[in-house]
């Protein structure tokens, strides 16, 4: 178990360097277990990695026809997903074929992550999920944030529990532990933090099973809770480039605020679950 946390606020977060992951063998399980609210994994990629990846991500607007607005964001993304996912497997594929591109030369993105999350998994593989059909799932999606650009509140668990994509994933993975891993490709020059509120998941509702993870109108002592979320405390965390992030995403609401200045905040990531017994820890996005 992890017993000393060096960022404690709001929420405790452990830092260490990618050289120390065999110092927190469960790592993962114990964000789960609530020991921890999550891990900030530095020098995660190198900045000569960094730089390459970020030289490659050269467009600059949506891609035509994007369900995610004005915000550029590479690859399928499970939570926008009808409970017909077939489109999103077949983007899927070609999306990994895309990732494994854009890192090649340096070290391949999804090999670091499984090396990584497995060496903090309590001796679990890591594996991507795969469909009754056979599709594996996207390991990740890389999300682009310019000038101005935010991303709004959320529970990662309003999508396994209010979405209609995540019906087959709901049958396979723990339903408390849902977390997000990402890794900060580019940070912003200011804005562009992650932010944490004092509102968990236990305390909120969420009656619209069906469309309530995208259409946000799950309630707090019967009130929305976009209009009372402000008056709850906040932590602001803003990890450097290169740095893996994994947290409570779950079970913490949160937020990226908007990004300040000219430098695009470029992240990669995803979500993770163990499987229901925990024989397996799954991640996808
Ligand atoms: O910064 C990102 O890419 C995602 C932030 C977030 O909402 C999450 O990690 O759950
Ligand atoms: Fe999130």
């Amino acid at each position: 178990m992890i017993k000393s946390p060096v960022a404690k606020s709001l929420y405790n977060f452990v830092e260490l360097d990618v050289s120390e992951i065999g110092n927190y063998p469960e790592g993962i399980i114990d964000i789960c277990d609530r020991q921890v609210h999550g891990l900030i994994v530095k020098n995660f990629l190198s900045p000569e990695d960094i730089s390459r990846v970020v030289s490659r991500l050269t467009r600059k607007d949506p891609f035509p026809g994007s369900p995610f607005g004005d915000v550029l964001i590479y690859g399928p993304a499970l939570y926008i997903c009808d409970a017909d996912i077939t489109q999103y497997c077949e983007e899927a594929v070609d999306f990994r074929k895309y990732c494994r591109q854009l890192f090649s030369g340096g070290v391949d993105f999804e090999t670091r992550l499984t090396e990584v999350l497995g060496a903090m998994s309590g001796g679990r593989p890591v594996e991507l999920p795969v469909t009754p059909d056979g599709y594996a799932y996207t390991p990740t999606t890389i999300r682009v944030l310019k000038t101005g650009q935010e991303m709004g509140w959320h529970f990662e668990n309003q999508f396994l529990h209010c979405t209609p994509g995540y019906r087959h994933l709901e049958t396979i993975v723990e339903p408390d532990d849902h977390l997000s891993y990402f890794v900060v490709l580019s940070a912003a020059n200011a804005g562009g933090e992650l932010v944490l509120y004092d509102l968990e998941w236990s305390e909120t509702e969420w009656p619209d099973k069906e469309h309530g993870g995208t259409r946000k109108n799950g309630l707090v002592n019967g009130q929305l809770i976009a209009s009372v979320m402000e008056d709850y405390d906040q932590m602001f965390l803003s990890p450097e480039a290169g740095s893996l992030v994994v947290f409570d995403a779950g079970r913490i609401l949160h937020r990226v605020s908007a990004v300040e200045g000219s430098r695009r905040r470029i992240t990669v990531g995803g979500f993770l679950a163990f499987s229901k017994e925990r024989e397996k820890l799954f991640y996808w996005s």
